[in-house]
């Protein structure tokens, strides 16, 4: 029986997955190096120093560059979150959040992203979660499932007891391997494994009435 949902930030609650891109294209294109959107979506859920490997696959570039290409990216990346707002989270995820909470379920955050507190005190979002694990909470990013083993943790629950809802092919794999129930939203819908494909978030509530 489904006693709790652990939500991925970005991309699921929010739309700054499209955020990442535009930070990551701008050092793509000082850099010279080819980006596109198909490329970005091999990045979903990844750690920072993970999706600037991916980004730079085929170029060469010492330590020391990567970590200052990491923070360039980070800096153009939180002055996008600067423009967030509460205006920015839908009707949609509030009223999803809500009426999980009304039905008694434990909802909680699984994000890679060390800026997770950060964007969710930016809309509002703070307290909205009986918990958070994000990625300043964790030695390996998806698609281990270590964040998401400590939200279930956290709330309380076996993995088993536990949708995760992903936006990533990462995402979803680190849901199968932890034992959670897997569900796709959006880039994840074409994953082999999942259990069940959300056209909006608020279609969670049909699944946890099942
Ligand atoms: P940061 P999620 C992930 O967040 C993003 O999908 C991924 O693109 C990003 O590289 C990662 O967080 C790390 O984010 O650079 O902010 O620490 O999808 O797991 O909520
Ligand atoms: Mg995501």
């Amino acid at each position: 029986m489904i006693k709790g949902v652990i939500f991925d930030l970005d991309g699921v609650i929010l739309s700054t997955d499209d955020f990442h891109y535009k930070a990551w294209k701008k050092l793509a294109n000082r850099l010279n190096i080819p980006f596109n959107r198909e490329k970005n979506n091999r990045l979903r859920g990844v750690s920072r120093m993970a999706s600037l490997e991916i980004i730079l696959e085929g170029y060469h570039f010492s330590e020391e560059e990567k970590l200052a290409f990491a923070e360039e990216k980070n800096n153009t990346y939180r002055e996008l979150l600067n423009g967030l707002t509460p205006d920015f989270v839908s009707v949609d995820v509030r009223d999803t959040l809500d009426e999980l909470k009304n039905k008694g379920l434990k909802i909680a955050i699984g994000s890679s992203s060390k800026n997770t507190k950060l964007i969710l005190s930016r809309v509002g979002l703070i307290n909205a979660f009986d918990a958070i694990a994000d990625g300043t909470d964790i030695k390996k990013s998806k698609p281990d499932p270590e964040v998401f083993l400590i939200a279930a943790k956290r709330i309380g629950l076996e993995p088993k007891d536990c949708i995760v809802v992903e936006d990533a092919f990462a995402g979803i794999d680190a849901a199968v391997v932890g034992g959670f129930v897997p569900v796709a939203i959006g880039d994840a819908c074409a994953h082999k494994q999942v259990k069940y494909k959300l056209e909006v978030l608020s279609d969670l509530l049909k699944i946890v009435g099942e």
